[in-house]
C-alpha cells in the first residue's frame, strides 16, 4: 500500500495485532522493525509488568517510509527457547557477517530475566535459539549497537519488573531495591560482545549519566534517571545513549564522546504518550532520522495494548534533538 509519506507518520503500523518496543533497524536498503508482540488478552496492570505476557515475535519489513509494513511471520516462539518460561519482552537484532543475531529477554524456568540470542540467515528468520542464556546476562531490553570500528556492544535494562534495580556490580541481592532520594541512581548495561556475538567479552559495566552539572544522576532524578529501554546509537562521531525514564513516561537523549560513557544528559527526546510504557528505537533511513515508539491509544490506554507508531526526528547544529511530542 502506498501513501502520502506524512500521512504514515504518527500512524499505527501493524494495526492486524498491537505491537510495542518497535527495534527499527535499516537492513539491505529496508527496514526492518523487531517489536515486542503484545497479547490481546485481558490482565490486571501492576508495577511488576505481570500484564505483558509476550510469547513470539513478528518481524515487519519496510519497504519504505510512506509504504505499510509486511508480517514476514513468526519469527520465534518462546517454546522453541529451551532456557525460557514467560515473558518474551523488547528484543533488537544485529547483521555480522552475513547472520543475523536477534536479542532478546525472557524469564528463566526460575523467574530470572536473562537474555538470548537467536540466530538465522535473513533478517526476517525465523531464528534459532541459543540453548543458554548469555552467561552473566541478567535483566530485560537488550538493544545490540554495531560501532563503526567493526565492535559490537549490547546495552540494556529494566528496573521494577526488569530487575535491574536487584542488581549492584552484576550480583543479584534479595534486599537491592531502586535507590531514593540522593543515592546514585541504576544505571543502564553495557558489554562488549564476543567475535561470534553469542556471550559477552566483558564484565558488565555501568553507563553513567551525569547532569548538566556533571554530577551523576541520583535516585530523585525521575525525570532523568534510567529505567529501561534503551538504544545506542552514533552521529557525528558522538554517542547517543537514549532510553525511557519509566514512572515519568519521557523518553531521554545523552551524550557521550565514548561508547562506555560516561554520558551527559540532553534532554527530552518526546513526551508523554498514552499508556504506561515508554520504548523506542532512532534509525537513519536515506538522510532522514526516525524515532519508532509505541502508544496505547488505540486500547483507550489499556498498557499492554500498544500500537508501533514512527515520527521523523531532527537535531539541531549542536547535535541536540529537538523534542517531539507523540
Ligand atoms: O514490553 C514489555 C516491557 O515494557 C519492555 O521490555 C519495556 O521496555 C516496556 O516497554
Amino acid at each position: 500500500m502506498i501513501m502520502d509519506n506524512s500521512s504514515l507518520e504518527k500512524k499505527v503500523l501493524i494495526p492486524e495485532t498491537f505491537s510495542a518496543d518497535p527495534s527499527a533497524n535499516v537492513f539491505n536498503g529496508k527496514i526492518y522493525i523487531y517489536p515486542s508482540h503484545d497479547r490481546d488478552i485481558v490482565l490486571e496492570h501492576n508495577d511488576n509488568g505481570d500484564e505483558y505476557m509476550m510469547e513470539d515475535y513478528h518481524v515487519y519489513e519496510m519497504d519504505d517510509v510512506n509504504t505499510m509494513p509486511r508480517d514476514c511471520g513468526m519469527a520465534l516462539h518462546i517454546k522453541d527457547i529451551p532456557w525460557a518460561s514467560i515473558q518474551a519482552w523488547a528484543p533488537d537484532c544485529a547483521e555480522k557477517n552475513g547472520t543475523y543475531y536477534f536479542y532478546f529477554p525472557a524469564r528463566d524456568k526460575q523467574g530470572m530475566f536473562r537474555l538470548g540470542v537467536a540466530t538465522a540467515k535473513n533478517p526476517e528468520g525465523p531464528f534459532k535459539a541459543e540453548p543458554e542464556p548469555i552467561k552473566g546476562s541478567y535483566s530485560i531490553d537488550p538493544c545490540i549497537f554495531p560501532d563503526d570500528d567493526g565492535q559490537y556492544y549490547l546495552t540494556w535494562g529494566g528496573i521494577w519488573g526488569g530487575q535491574l534495580d536487584q542488581y549492584r556490580n552484576n550480583v543479584w541481592g534479595k534486599d537491592n531495591k531502586e535507590p531514593e532520594g540522593d543515592e546514585l541512581a541504576v544505571c543502564g548495561k553495557i558489554a562488549k560482545m564476543t567475535d561470534d556475538m553469542l556471550q559477552f567479552a566483558e564484565e558488565p559495566r555501568d553507563i553513567v549519566v551525569l547532569d548538566e552539572n556533571g554530577k551523576p544522576l541520583t535516585g530523585k532524578d525521575h525525570d532523568k534517571r534510567y529505567f529501561e529501554g534503551p538504544w545506542l546509537f552514533k552521529r557525528n562521531g558522538k554517542y547517543y545513549f537514549t532510553y525511557s525514564t519509566g514512572d515519568t513516561h519521557l523518553l531521554i537523549w545523552t551524550v557521550s564522546d565514548n561508547v562506555y560513557g560516561p554520558y551527559t544528559y540532553g534532554g527530552v527526546i518526546m513526551t508523554p504518550p498514552v499508556g504506561w510504557t515508554t520504548h523506542h528505537s532512532i534509525c537513519e533511513f536515506k538522510g532522514k532520522w526516525y524515532l519508532f515508539y509505541h502508544d496505547c491509544i488505540r486500547s483507550n490506554g489499556v498498557n499492554h495494548h500498544r500500537d508501533v507508531k514512527f515520527q521523523e526526528i531532527k537535531f539541531r547544529d549542536d547535535g541536540s534533538i529537538i523534542t517531539v511530542n507523540p
